[in-house]
């Protein structure tokens, strides 16, 4: 299996993160996840790993909105201008806003904090100085990835580091900042008929606000229901599209302590619609906090369930492009992994 894996993310680690409460915690999101998996797949005599072409900025702006991707460009160095005493400790610093953007019935104004405030949903987010570079090559990971599988017509893996699904068109938010499944579905869909089957255990937020108008990528997630929670305000079950889209979205929200059991009858409902939808091409974007024991979830999914989902997604025989997004329970991180991916081999 071809897999595409940059040491780009590595610049990536923000010092902290902030929990409900103002509470500062390491960054859950850390670059261990990466160094996990890496030892799974080294184990294993299917693994390919490559480095990521560059597509440039075309397909990324195609889904992102061009004064986001700028403010994650310049925003580090911005932050880093606009106050010495950064410059001392920088590694100790990351930016984040204080101030959000309520309902967005607001402009983006020109000050760092008042873009940070508009471009970001929440505090775990953080922008370091490797993060716009990790950002644009975790979405050329993703966009090789989709082209193997155009090429090849077989799966393939993008160990994408940051994660994707919860950046919206002009929002980064959950560790996310570059929608790396939505601008990799975006591309596959000029090749083919695209489906998009979100299995992270977070609402894919992001992918839902970029397709949900949308009749041509049919996007399904299944995840804690928003009720209990991140990322709160979407992913519910009422959600299915709005005008062209109607209809084109689905939510599984799925209640605390779901087991293997319960999670396959999500499972197989979604791979239903996904058949009846009958498309060429396939983007999971695959996140393993369903893990039973995942420090960010609720649910009680085995690694025999991540056998079970992994084969039963495989059997839909797509070329399918499966995108990392998260899994925090770092010490089986690898082997989740390799478990799912094995039945795509
Ligand atoms: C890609 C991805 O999985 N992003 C998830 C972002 C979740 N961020 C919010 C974390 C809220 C943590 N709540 C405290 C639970 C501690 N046991
Ligand atoms: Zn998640």
């Amino acid at each position: 299996m071809n897999i595409f894996y940059s040491e780009a993310h590595r610049n990536h680690y923000p010092p902290f993160e902030v929990f409900d409460g103002g509470q500062r915690v390491p960054y859950f999101e850390n670059p261990d996840r990466m160094d996990k998996i890496l030892f799974a797949l080294n184990k294993t005599d299917w693994a390919n790993l490559m480095e990521p072409t560059d597509f440039g900025l075309d397909p990324i702006l195609a889904v992102h909105d061009k004064d986001y991707i700028n403010f994650l460009a310049s925003c580090w160095t911005e932050w880093l201008a606009s106050d010495s005493s950064i410059a001392t400790s920088p590694e100790t610093h990351a930016f984040l806003p204080a101030t959000f953007a309520l309902r967005r019935k607001a402009r983006p104004t020109s000050s760092l904090h008042g873009r940070g405030g508009y471009y970001m949903m929440d505090l775990s987010a953080c922008i370091v100085a490797g993060t716009y570079q990790a950002a644009l090559t975790s979405a050329n990971c993703a966009l090789s990835c989709a082209s193997s599988a155009v090429s090849n017509q077989q799966s393939a893996f993008a160990l994408c580091r940051p994660p994707g699904h919860h950046a919206g068109k002009d929002y980064a938010g959950g560790y996310c900042f570059i929608n790396n499944a939505s601008v990799a579905a975006n591309w596959l869909s000029s090749k083919g008929k695209t489906a998009l089957l979100d299995i992270d255990y977070h609402a894919g937020n992001g992918t839902q606000d970029i397709f949900y108008e949308r009749n041509d990528v049919l996007t399904i997630s299944i995840h804690g229901d928003p009720d209990f929670e991140y990322p709160h305000y979407a992913g519910f079950a009422d959600e299915t599209g709005a005008g062209d889209g109607l209809g084109f979205h689905k939510n599984f929200a799925l209640p605390k302590g779901t087991d293997d059991k319960n999670y396959l009858i999500a499972l197989d409902e979604a791979l239903e619609m996904i058949k009846k939808f009958s498309p060429n091409y396939l983007v999971l974007s695959t996140g393993m906090d369903t893990f039973d024991g995942d420090p960010l979830g609720k649910f009680h999914v085995t690694r025999n369930g991540f056998a079970q989902i992994g084969k039963k997604i495989a059997s839909l025989n797509l070329p399918t492009a499966i995108i990392m997004e998260g899994g925090y329970a770092n010490n089986e991180l690898g082997e989740n992994v390799v478990t799912l991916l094995e039945n795509f081999e």
